[in-house]
């Protein structure tokens, strides 16, 4: 977990966004406040909560060290609690929860949409969205005629499993479904918080080098599936695809490929029949 973004303060403030059906001006209305009630005097007082202790970071202590990783174990340990329970009611429900993650621009929304829109998914569809800021992405997913929920994270760089477990309970997804989250833009911080998901699903386009595995391997080490994005903009780079696999695989050799386009639908049949096959 990152020491100095303040991702480490699990609960910052964040707000669940929900956008309703046929009432477009209530789009960006605010519904729930969850900040946690612990820390909500902390968040408001100190906005950027991990900047401000950045002194002190600069001449640990190895007393304070040692208090600082305690403080991550509780941060984790506290989301794992929280991501078994949002676990939990996944099966209960038989819902497929896909996390995906990915450095933004990859195509996480426009791969949504596709798959939303593909004649080959079985399963009604309900999808979370995490950005930092605004309600475009939900807004793009709603508009393919499926209930969204959007949570802005304000200073946090990923999503929580508290957070999912709020979007949840507005959202509401039905029994029998597949829940797509689309997790804030960062090969980092989503990394090493666990969501309660079924598969993570990490998400790399073929503009951003083949050495994104090696230098982020948390993500890869983390994932079940790496979607390979853009295809279709091979012929005008200078990318090695196989060199990009063969980097994933040294990081994670469980992790499956799909490359695929979703700009123009190559290879989509793949990864539309991978969530069929998951889909029970
Ligand atoms: N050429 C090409 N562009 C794509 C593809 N998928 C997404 N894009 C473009 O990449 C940009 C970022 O896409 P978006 O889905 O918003 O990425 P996100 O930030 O990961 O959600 C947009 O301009 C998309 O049109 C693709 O398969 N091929
Ligand atoms: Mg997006």
């Amino acid at each position: 977990m990152c020491d100095t973004c303040g991702c480490n303060d699990n609960n910052s403030g964040y707000t669940i966004l929900k956008i309703q059906d046929h009432d477009h001006h209530n789009e960006d209305h605010q519904e729930h406040d969850h900040n946690h009630p612990h820390n909500h005097d902390h968040h408001h007082s100190h906005p950027h909560p991990g900047h401000e202790h950045q002194p002190e970071h600069i001449h640990q202590h190895p007393e304070s060290r040692g208090r600082i990783i305690e403080i991550e174990k509780d941060a984790l340990q506290k989301n794992n609690l929280m991501a078994q329970r949002n676990r939990g009611y996944f099966d209960a429900k038989n819902i497929l929860a896909v996390n995906l993650v990915s450095s933004p621009g990859s195509g996480k929304t426009t791969i949504l949409e596709k798959t939303i829109l593909s004649k080959d998914l079985k399963k009604k569809v309900t999808v979370i969205e995490g950005d930092q800021q605004t309600i475009s992405d939900a807004t793009r997913i709603h508009a393919t005629g499926v209930q969204v929920i959007q949570i802005n994270t304000g200073n946090g760089c990923h999503l929580d499993a508290l957070m999912v477990h709020s979007a949840c309970k507005e959202l509401n997804p039905p029994e029998n479904s597949l829940l797509m989250i689309e997790n804030v833009g960062n090969l980092i911080c989503p990394a090493m918080f666990d969501l309660g998901e079924s598969f993570r699903v990490v998400i790399v386009s073929v503009t951003e080098g083949e050495d994104k595995p090696l230098k982020y391997p948390y993500m890869f080490q983390t994932s079940d599936v790496c979607l390979i994005n853009k295809i279709d903009l091979l012929p005008h780079l200078d990318f090695d695809l196989e060199r990009l696999k063969s980097n994933a695989a040294r990081i994670n050799h469980h992790i499956e490929f799909i490359d695929l386009s979703a700009k123009t639908g190559e290879g989509f049949g793949k990864w539309t029949d991978w969530l069929e096959s998951k889909c029970c």
